[in-house]
């Protein structure tokens, strides 16, 4: 018998057969080297508009998988026969875009979109614009951005004349300095600059909820905390990964802004050993576990803002075998739902203790919390384990998910994407790949994480300093 679904506390997809969840792994064994399986894996949006729905490269390998075979296939006959149809495509031209599906799977733009083309290298002509060197690294284009982009204000005639006049030696060497000078500044790291607003959709700050400085009529937790882990993590050769995993706070000191951990703040209410950076956070409590018994939205949110995985556009799917169990009975174990709680529930899990708005017992850890004051909910919410999985990996608590999730790959890539849209303008493009999968590797393998030892090399990439 099929459950009423509650719409709006499940996320579910329209249509009764759905994506093959091992897809995106078989596609990039297939093409290793394609941008869209550099360190991730492909959106299932690649070949279908929703699954099961196909778009219309997912229709046209649909007669080249195991032609013959009874449906539907299981996904290991499946897994099989997906490389043979993906080949057997190649030369055509889904979208009619007059690129081959391969170009397309090559050069990162998709098979399916004939709004997604890829670009024909620029053609470096001489004479086009004299005032820089379009087409190359201009050290004086990337000057001028820098005081722009860091400092927030542009150079003058006379310091474009000194810069022009230095070495190239020198060029460099001042770059990195007029670098390191500017995000000194309250342009880059004061209240409401270029940190903050990259922390504004993570933190979704609500004005009238806003509690302690600049407090709203309704104020029940204070976010500037958010935002003061958020920066101090971005600065000073800090390991960003804190903004997930520190169990300490930050205080935010004025004129001059600085940040500061300290161990205690009074607006924060979650014990050292339970802490997980702003996972845990009073407002991210409050805000994003609310009123619910399972927090799903708090789980979707964290995947969303430091992993940038978004489970509502079926990214980062990595279904668990036996999920979703569906312990607060919400009917998410109907197929259209399945395909992603069976992501989504387990990695909800290990926020179970964690409670939202409750009176005195808000923003806290509170063992047995669904015990407590969530019993009523269904006969079955008790059973929710605090364990849970994070990319298919078992995880014992939220400590464990935001170490898991902060040592990731995912999460290298999704803070140099936030750095290259705010510096560059846009997320990487397929041209772009190459030194964006360079900036995010030396992030993570070579500087510790340091956002400030990062941005020396983003500012050296042609993507920033190509005219
Ligand atoms: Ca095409
Ligand atoms: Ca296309």
């Amino acid at each position: 018998m099929l459950r009423r679904l509650i719409l709006g506390a499940a996320l579910c997809l329209s249509g009764e057969a759905l994506a093959k969840p091992p897809a995106a792994g078989v596609f990039c064994d297939t093409y290793p080297s394609a941008p869209a399986c550099t360190g991730r894996q492909p959106a299932c949006t690649l070949c279908h508009t929703a699954p099961p729905q196909r778009n219309v490269f997912g229709a046209s390998l649909e007669p080249h998988l195991a032609p013959g075979a009874a449906r539907p296939l299981s996904d290991g006959d499946f897994s099989m026969a997906l490389p043979a149809a993906l080949r057997a495509v190649e030369a055509a031209d889904a979208d009619g875009d007059s690129a081959s599906n391969l170009e397309e799977i090559q050069r990162g733009t998709l098979p399916a979109d004939p709004a997604s083309v890829p670009v024909e290298p620029g053609l470096c002509g001489t004479g086009e614009n004299s005032q820089y060197d379009v087409c190359r690294y201009d050290p004086r284009f990337a000057y001028r951005r820098v005081l722009l982009d860091f400092c927030g204000m542009s150079p003058t005639y006379a310091q474009v004349k000194a810069f022009a006049a230095l070495s190239e030696e020198g060029q460099r060497a001042l770059l990195d300095s007029e670098l390191d000078r500017c995000t000194t500044t309250e342009f880059w790291r004061g209240k409401n600059g270029q940190l903050w607003k990259l922390a504004h959709p993570k933190i979704r700050p609500v004005g009238s909820l806003k509690a302690g400085e600049d407090a709203g009529p309704i104020p029940l937790a204070d976010y500037y905390d958010d935002y003061a882990l958020y920066a101090y993590a971005q600065l000073d050769g800090h390991d960003a990964r804190e903004v997930m995993t520190a169990k300490y706070f930050v205080r935010r000191q004025t004129q001059p802004t600085r940040y500061s951990p300290v161990t205690s703040l009074p607006s924060q209410f979650v014990e050292e050993s339970r802490r997980a950076g702003n996972l845990t956070s009073s407002w991210s409590l409050i805000s994003f576990v609310m009123f619910t018994a399972l927090p799903r939205n708090a789980a979707a949110q964290s995947y969303r803002a430091y992993l940038g995985l978004d489970i509502a556009k079926q990214e980062g799917l990595h279904s668990v075998p036996g999920e979703p169990r569906d312990y607060d009975a919400k009917g998410v174990q109907a197929p259209a739902c399945a395909a992603c709680h069976a992501t989504l529930d387990p990695l909800s899990y290990p926020f179970r203790n964690y409670n939202g708005i409750a009176g005195a017992a808000s923003a806290r850890y509170v063992p047995d919390r669904l015990e407590l004051f969530f019993s009523d909910v269904a006969p079955t919410i008790t059973q929710t384990p605090e364990a849970g999985y994070l990319f298919g990996q078992p995880v014992r608590d939220l400590m464990e998910w935001a170490r898991v999730g902060a040592d990731s790959d995912a999460f290298a890539i999704s803070a140099v994407t936030d750095y290259w849209k705010l510096l560059v303008g846009h997320a990487p493009t397929a041209e772009e790949n190459d030194e964006f999968v360079a900036t995010w590797r030396r992030f993570k393998d070579t500087h510790g994480y340091s956002v400030q030892r990062m941005l020396h090399d983003l500012i050296r990439t042609e993507a920033y300093g190509a005219p």
